[in-house]
């Protein structure tokens, strides 16, 4: 199998889970957190400056790589890991999200969907066979299903055939994917946010032996308690010896309440994204660096902070360089919200080791929301 999951221990205050994730390129300790290079890139960050901050695996897109440059010319540089210069794990989301997010004039079908693209309105086409196909040519070492993520709210009829769509799709995706030896398949559960939908969508999806499953659907506009809910529901019934992926869920109440709820991996774009229009995440509480109040403030950006941002640079600093577009500005606080991501992850890893990663949140939230939620 491409990828194996270790479980190393349950947390006996919370039953979250430590595990290692084994890939072909490299050992992941997980809960992980998998920053967004949706282009083959990090916006800004260098393949040496993500690694320096400790990590281990990121996640690439389909649907925007299928556009731009296209899968051929990736597949002809060698797969992503050469083309990008990124050595470690690489995960590909199979595009069944982004084209219902940015494409245009979108007609799904049994076969799959056809769209506009976003950047030239060319008519397109993707489908289970040719996301894996695509895939198959990008070459990370995991790759996921192509699925439809219903909106919310939904009407249940629709969610239903959606979600048995996204089943009969699965099929197709493990019959077309050619490169099962060295790529990790993982399926994605969808179900809205109707119990019974979720619960047969995971016993569908988890009923196909795959090195890992993912939750899909969620995120997608419902209140959080909703999705915590829908959370509990849904990994009692996945396997224990496969690893767990919670998509595009990244706030760090969410990396927290759901590790809890037995989630392994998560990825987002809010660090990355926030951080361009200088809005960073300290132990805190939410900073918006580009605020008038911080003009004179020569005090690091997080006082707990030992990234290379807070170790040499002040926020009157960074609120310059952001006022005035520099460059730099946006790396220096990339660079911070995706460290204060991935160490928030390591000491989540080592509350779980030490049995205590509910007094670890409570402590947590009230530091950065100013509050136990
Ligand atoms: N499916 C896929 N990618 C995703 C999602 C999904 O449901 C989500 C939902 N939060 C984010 N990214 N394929
Ligand atoms: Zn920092």
């Amino acid at each position: 199998m491409a990828v194996r999951y270790e479980l190393i221990k349950t947390c006996r205050q919370s039953g979250a889970r430590l595990g290692r994730l084994h890939t072909p390129h490299g050992t992941v300790d997980t809960p992980v957190f998998m920053p967004v290079g949706t282009l083959a890139t990090v916006k800004t960050m260098s393949p040496e400056e993500l690694k320096e901050m400790g990590s281990g695996i990121i996640l690439a897109n389909t649907y925007h790589l299928f556009l731009r440059p296209g899968h051929e010319v990736v597949r002809e540089a060698g797969g992503l890991h050469s083309f990008m210069n990124w050595d470690r794990a690489i995960l590909t989301d199979s595009g069944g999200f982004q084209v219902f997010s940015l494409s245009d004039l979108r007609k799904i079908t049994e076969e799959g969907v056809s769209f506009r693209s976003h950047l030239s309105g060319e008519p397109l086409f993707l489908s289970p066979e040719k996301s894996m196909e695509v895939q198959n040519a990008l070459g990370a070492d995991i790759i996921m299903a192509f699925d439809e993520c219903p909106p919310y709210p939904a009407e249940r009829d629709y969610v239903k055939a959606s979600t048995e769509r996204t089943y009969r799709w699965l099929k197709r995706c493990v019959k077309a994917h050619g490169r099962k030896e060295d790529q990790a398949l993982f399926g994605i559960i969808q179900g809205g946010m109707h119990r019974d939908l979720r619960e047969e969508s995971a016993r569908q999806i988890t009923s196909v032996d795959l090195p890992g499953y993912a939750i899909g659907g969620l995120s997608v506009g419902e209140p959080k308690e909703m999705m915590y809910e829908a959370l509990e529901w849904t990994t009692p019934l996945m396997p224990e010896d496969k690893p767990r992926y919670l998509m595009g869920v990244g706030s760090p109440d969410a990396l927290v309440e759901g590790v809890i709820r037995g989630v392994d991996m998560f990825d987002c774009v809010l660090p990355t994204r926030i951080a361009r229009n200088g809005t960073t995440m300290t132990s805190q509480g939410r900073v918006v660096v580009r605020n008038a109040k911080y003009a004179r403030d020569f005090s690091p950006l997080d006082p707990e902070c030992d990234c290379y941002t807070c170790r040499n640079y002040s926020r009157a600093y960074l609120r310059h360089l952001i006022k005035s577009d520099e460059t730099f500005g946006l790396r220096l606080t990339t660079y911070h919200n995706l460290y204060f991501l991935l160490k928030l992850k390591e000491q989540v890893r080592r509350a779980i080791k030490e049995d205590r990663l509910l007094d670890f949140r409570d402590r947590f939230f009230e530091q950065y929301y100013g509050s136990t939620e």
